[in-house]
């Protein structure tokens, strides 16, 4: 069921079907004792280690590169899932070539503003058109609940790729485990194709 329908829907059917609306099935998540907030005025993403030049990004950085649109169901690898979920960003491909990263790099890492949480991919999967960093969601700025003002989103893998309050990107000589998997989840956390993904980049 597309966004539009589900929504349509539930301003009229009082059973439940706003449980279908696109970001309404998330769980917010976060491994720390709370949910940290950097209003968009004050918020920076750096760009950081093997690179040619270090970035320092505003959010009006963000919005000034050129934009790419995904639509990619969001699924926890506990079990729950969103549909169709529409996001807005910058491709990981672009910040990594604006910094001009080293070409004998082999991974990036992921680290959150929160302190505790970091995230890694190997180069190629990081490369990915389907590998963004966020700052809208369905339409809106990311919130503090969801990981903003700006977010990783790795769409082919389970959530727990997908870094919330992204801090800093840096790009390293060898894969690092991040949160999760230095507690035994996989490194390469794909999504099994058999949901019926649209998720390729729109624009
Ligand atoms: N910083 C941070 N990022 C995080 C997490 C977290 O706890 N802290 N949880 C991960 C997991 S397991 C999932 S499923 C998604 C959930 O995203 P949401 O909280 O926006 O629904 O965020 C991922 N990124
Ligand atoms: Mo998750």
């Amino acid at each position: 069921m597309s966004g539009r329908l589900a929504g349509a829907l539930s301003k009229h059917d009082p059973t439940g079907l706003s449980a279908l609306i696109p970001g309404s099935g998330f769980r917010y998540y976060t491994v720390t004792s709370g949910f940290p907030y950097k209003p968009p005025a004050v918020y920076r993403l750096a760009v950081t280690g093997n690179v040619g030049r270090e970035l320092v990004l505003t959010v009006d950085d963000l919005k000034a590169m050129p934009r790419t649109a995904l639509t990619s169901d969001f699924q926890c690898v506990t079990g729950w899932r969103v549909p169709d979920v529409h996001w807005e960003g910058v491709k990981l491909s672009a910040l990594l070539d604006r910094a001009s990263t080293d070409s004998d790099q082999t991974a990036v890492q992921f680290i959150s503003y929160d302190g505790a949480y970091t995230e890694s991919l190997t180069m190629a999967e990081a490369r990915r058109p389907d590998v963004l960093v966020v700052d809208t969601l369905e339409g809106k700025p990311i919130g503090r609940d969801h990981g903003g003002p700006a977010r990783l989103l790795v769409a082919p893998m389970y959530g727990y790729k997908s870094c919330k309050w992204l801090s800093e990107i840096r790009v390293t000589s060898r894969l690092i485990p991040g949160y999760w998997e230095r507690l035994g989840y996989d490194q390469e956390a794909w999504v099994g194709k058999s949901n019926g993904r649209a998720d390729a980049p729109t624009t």
